[in-house]
C-alpha cells in the first residue's frame, strides 16, 4: 500500500534529482516518499529560500526544480521567490499541503486563489488521480518552462491508495512557435549586408543553448558579440566579444557598440538596463531581434523574426546568402579595446573619505583572490556592479544574478544551496549586501551545512544603498535607509564558518590564505565598504529617474 503522497513522490522522481523543503504537517508524508524515492533532500530554513534554492539548482544546472512547503503560513512565505522563478522561466514543480477537500480550517487561505494571482497554475492531486495529476504539471513546468504548484489536500496526504504503478509518459508537446521562412530570410539578408554588424544575446540564448549556433553566426557575418547580464560568456569565442553591455558594459565598448549598423537582438528583451535606457544602439541601427514572445519587446526594434531562440539562429545561419561582409577591422576593434583595457575596471582609491573602504578596490583584489572554478551567485541591491564589472566569467552558468526578474532582494543565500547542489565541485561564491543579507539570514545556516566550498561575500556598507544613493540625494530622511554596523563576520563564525572582518585590503590576506590551502567549508568575508562609491550604472539609473 501506498498513499496520496507517496504517488506523488513516485510520479515526480524520474525527472527530479533534488528537493529543497522546509517541513510541516502539509509535506512530512510527501518528503518522506521522496527521500524514499531516492531523490536527495536539502532543508533550508525560510520557505522563500525553498523556491530560491530550486530556482537556482535550475540556473546553474538546467535540471528541473523543485520545491516542497507546507500549507498556509509555508505556502505564502515562498510566494516571491515564485514569481521570480515563474518570470524567469524556470521549469520548477513546488509541492505544498493545502486545505482539506472538506473546506478551508481557521489557519487556511485561499491558495489557488493566490497561485492564479501571481500567475502560477495550482495542480490539486486527488485520491485516486495523484500521479497522473503530478504528471501533467511536471508536463506544464517543462513545456511552458514556468513554475507550477501541486497541491496536496490534508485529509488525502496520508491515506492509503494502493500501489502507484508506473507514472505515465510526458509526452512533451512542442511548444515552439513555428518560424516563418520570409522572416528569417529577410533578417539573414538584411545580417548579411550588414557593414558592422553586431550581435546581443540574452538569457534566451543560455536557456535553449544557443551559443554554439550563435558562435558560428558571428563568424560568418564578421560580427563583434556582447550579451547582457544574466548570459555573459554564452559565445564561445571570447576574441570579437564587448562582455556585458548596458550599465555595467566599459564604456569605450559601448561606444564601439553605437557604431554598429545592424544589430542581431537574440533572446534579450532589451530592458532598461540592458540599453542604456535607450542609447545603447545608434539611431540609424537597424534592429532584429529574435524571440519566443508574441512581438518585439522594444520600439527600437526594426525586423522581428518569432521562433524558438536556438532553431531561428540556426536557421538565420543556414539562410545567409553571402559570409563574411563585415568592414575590415570592425570585428579586430575589440582586440584593440582589449589591448587598451576592456577588461580593467576603476581600480579604486583603496579607502574612501569616510574611513571606508572603496569597494572597487575590493572587487579588484577579490578577482585576483577568489578561484577560478567560481560560481558566482549574486543578490540585488547597489552592491551589484562590483561583481558584474570586476569579476571575469568562464561560462553562463558560473554567474547567477538571481532576483533580477520580479526585483526582489534577500534570496542570494539560499540561491547559494541551490547552486552548491548543482555544482558541488565548483566554489560557491556569494555575492550579497547587508540589506538582502540581512532578509535571508535564516539560510546562511544552511549556506554553512550545505556548500562544501564557498565564500561569502557581504558588501557591507551599513546602508540600503541603492535607496541612499536614490532617495538620499533627494532629501529624504536617511534613518530608514540606514542599517547598523552589523558583524557578518560573527555570524558565519557562530553558525560555523570560517570568516573575517575587512576594514582595509590586507585584511584580505586571510581569505587569499584559505583560498590557497583549498580547504573545504565556508569564508565568510565581511567587507565594511563605503556606500559614498557609487557605481556608474547606478548613476544610469539615477540620472534617468530624475529625467522624468
Ligand atoms: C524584497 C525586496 N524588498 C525591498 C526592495 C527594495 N530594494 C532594492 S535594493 C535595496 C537595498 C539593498 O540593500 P543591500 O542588500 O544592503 O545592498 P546595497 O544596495 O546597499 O548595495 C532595497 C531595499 C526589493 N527590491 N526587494
Amino acid at each position: 500500500m501506498s498513499t496520496v503522497s507517496a504517488h506523488v513522490a513516485h510520479a515526480l522522481a524520474p525527472h527530479i534529482t533534488d528537493v529543497f523543503g522546509v517541513m510541516g504537517n502539509g509535506n512530512a508524508y510527501l518528503i518522506d516518499a521522496l527521500i524514499a524515492e531516492g531523490v536527495h533532500f536539502t532543508a533550508v530554513r525560510h520557505e522563500a529560500g525553498t523556491v530560491a534554492a530550486a530556482d537556482a539548482y535550475f540556473r546553474t544546472s538546467g535540471r528541473v526544480a523543485a520545491a516542497t512547503a507546507t500549507y498556509g503560513a509555508g505556502y505564502t512565505n515562498t510566494i516571491t521567490a515564485l514569481v521570480e522563478a515563474a518570470r524567469a522561466r524556470v521549469p520548477l514543480v513546488l509541492v505544498v499541503g493545502d486545505q482539506p477537500t472538506t473546506g478551508p480550517r481557521p489557519w487556511d487561505v485561499d491558495q489557488a486563489m493566490i497561485g492564479a494571482a501571481i500567475g502560477v497554475d495550482t495542480f490539486t492531486v486527488g485520491r485516486h488521480d495523484a500521479t497522473a495529476v503530478t504528471t501533467a504539471a511536471v508536463r506544464q513546468a517543462l513545456a511552458e518552462r514556468t513554475a507550477v504548484i501541486v497541491a496536496i489536500p490534508y485529509d488525502v496526504a496520508a491515506q492509503e491508495v494502493g500501489d502507484p504503478g508506473e507514472p505515465p509518459a510526458l509526452d512533451l508537446p512542442d511548444r515552439r512557435p513555428a518560424l516563418d521562412a520570409d522572416a528569417v530570410a529577410s533578417a539573414a539578408a538584411e545580417l548579411a549586408s550588414a557593414r558592422r554588424p553586431f550581435i546581443l544575446a540574452g538569457r534566451g540564448a543560455v536557456l535553449t543553448g544557443a551559443g554554439r549556433v550563435l558562435g558560428e553566426l558571428a563568424e560568418a557575418v564578421g560580427a563583434v558579440t556582447g550579451t547582457t547580464a544574466t548570459a555573459r560568456s554564452v559565445f564561445p569565442d571570447a576574441r570579437h566579444d564587448v562582455g556585458v553591455t548596458g550599465g555595467f558594459g566599459h564604456e569605450e565598448a559601448m561606444a564601439l557598440v553605437r557604431g554598429a549598423d545592424v544589430v542581431l537582438v537574440v533572446g534579450a528583451a532589451l530592458n532598461q538596463f540592458t540599453t542604456r535606457f535607450g542609447d545603447l544602439f545608434g539611431p540609424a541601427a537597424r534592429v532584429i531581434q529574435i524571440d519566443d514572445k508574441k512581438d518585439a519587446t522594444h520600439p527600437s526594434v526594426t525586423r522581428f523574426v518569432r521562433g524558438d531562440v536556438a532553431e531561428a539562429a540556426q536557421a538565420v545561419l543556414d539562410a545567409l546568402p553571402t559570409r563574411g561582409a563585415s568592414e575590415p577591422g570592425w570585428q579586430e576593434s575589440v582586440a584593440e579595446l582589449t589591448q587598451r583595457g576592456l577588461h580593467r575596471r576603476h581600480p579604486g582609491d583603496g579607502m574612501a573619505a569616510d574611513g571606508r573602504l572603496d569597494p572597487r578596490s575590493v572587487a579588484t583584489r577579490l578577482a585576483d583572490i577568489l578561484p577560478e572554478d567560481r560560481v558566482v551567485v549574486s543578490d540585488g541591491g547597489h552592491f551589484i556592479g562590483w561583481a558584474n564589472s570586476y569579476w571575469p566569467v568562464a561560462a553562463p552558468h558560473r554567474m547567477q544574478m538571481v532576483g533580477t526578474e520580479y526585483q526582489t532582494i534577500g534570496l542570494g543565500l539560499p540561491s547559494a544551496v541551490g547552486a552548491a547542489r548543482a555544482c558541488p565541485e565548483s566554489t560557491i561564491v556569494l555575492s550579497t549586501g547587508d540589506g538582502g543579507g540581512l532578509m535571508a539570514l535564516a539560510d546562511l545556516e544552511s549556506v554553512v551545512r550545505e556548500v562544501r566550498r564557498g565564500v561569502v561575500v557581504v558588501w557591507n556598507d551599513a546602508a540600503y544603498n541603492a535607496e541612499v544613493s536614490l532617495y538620499g540625494r533627494r532629501g529624504l530622511d536617511l534613518a530608514p535607509m540606514l542599517i547598523p554596523d552589523v558583524d557578518f563576520a560573527g555570524l558565519g563564525r557562530a553558525l560555523g564558518a570560517e570568516s573575517a572582518v575587512v576594514r582595509t585590503l590586507e585584511d584580505l590576506d586571510s581569505l587569499a590564505d584559505w583560498v590557497r590551502a583549498e580547504r573545504d567549508g565556508v569564508f565568510v568575508v565581511d567587507c565594511r565598504i563605503s556606500p559614498t562609491v557609487v557605481a556608474p550604472y547606478q548613476e544610469e539609473i539615477i540620472a534617468a529617474a530624475s529625467s522624468k
